[in-house]
Order: C-alpha cells, then sequence, then structure tokens
C-alpha cells in the first residue's frame, strides 16, 4: 500500500516530534486528548502505523486492529468516564475528516444529543 510522503500530524506526535497529552499507548496504537475537544472526555485513538487513510481501508485489511480500538476505547472510556462512549471515525473532506491517516474519536462523558465530533 502506499507511504504517504509526509509524516502525519499523528506520526510525529507517535514520534514526540510534537508534545500531546497521552492517555495510553500499546505497541500498535496511541490515544491522544484532542487539540480541540467537543466532550468532557474527546480522545483520538490511533494506530501508530499510517498505512491506513480511513476506517473502511482499516477495517478491510486489518480488522483485528480495528478490534484494537474499539477495545482500548471501551478501557479509556471506563478509566475517564462512567463507561459508556460515542466513536465516530470522520470517513472523506465531506464528513468533516481533515487528517487522513485513520484515528477514532472517542466521546465520553455527558454527552448531549448532537454532539459529534
Ligand atoms: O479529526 C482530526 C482531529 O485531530 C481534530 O479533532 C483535531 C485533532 N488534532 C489535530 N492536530 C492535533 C494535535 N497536534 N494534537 C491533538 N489533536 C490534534 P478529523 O476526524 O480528521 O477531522
Amino acid at each position: 500500500m502506499p507511504v504517504p510522503a509526509e509524516p502525519s500530524i499523528f506520526s510525529r506526535i507517535v514520534a514526540r516530534e510534537i508534545p500531546a497529552n497521552i492517555y495510553a499507548e500499546t505497541d500498535t496504537l496511541i490515544a491522544i486528548a484532542d487539540i480541540a475537544p467537543k466532550a468532557p472526555v474527546h480522545i483520538l485513538i490511533v494506530p501508530k502505523s499510517e498505512g491506513y487513510a480511513n476506517v473502511v481501508e482499516l477495517a478491510a485489511g486489518d480488522p483485528g486492529l480495528l478490534a484494537e480500538m474499539i477495545a482500548l476505547a471501551a478501557q479509556l472510556a471506563a478509566e475517564h468516564a462512567d463507561g459508556d462512549f460515542r466513536l465516530v471515525f470522520n470517513t472523506g473532506a465531506g464528513a468533516g475528516q481533515t487528517v487522513f491517516h485513520v484515528h477514532a474519536h472517542l466521546l465520553a462523558g455527558s454527552l448531549e444529543e448532537g454532539s459529534l465530533a
């Protein structure tokens, strides 16, 4: 699969080239605070590998890694909120995706109707 010419903002965070508030890190994933939170708990769950631009590509290419993302979301929602959560995968520029390195928005903590990332 093609490798992007420039590292994404998330790859630069994984490489510690730019700072982030890191909630969790595994061999395959990093979880960071979103820079512009839309909910009391707003964490981005990101594969360290930059190989997949969006969740559709990830689901087709590495469904196990997608399952790891969901399991980490549940863990973080239990640790930082009441365990209930919303996961948002913006997919495509028309849907608001701005970083084309697949990531899940974990939203939790007293969510209101319509509080989407
Ligand atoms: O979501 C991309 C998200 O990434 C958006 O909510 C802002 C967030 N972002 C961008 N730069 C940073 C840094 N440096 N730290 C933390 N969060 C960041 P999308 O679904 O692509 O619109």
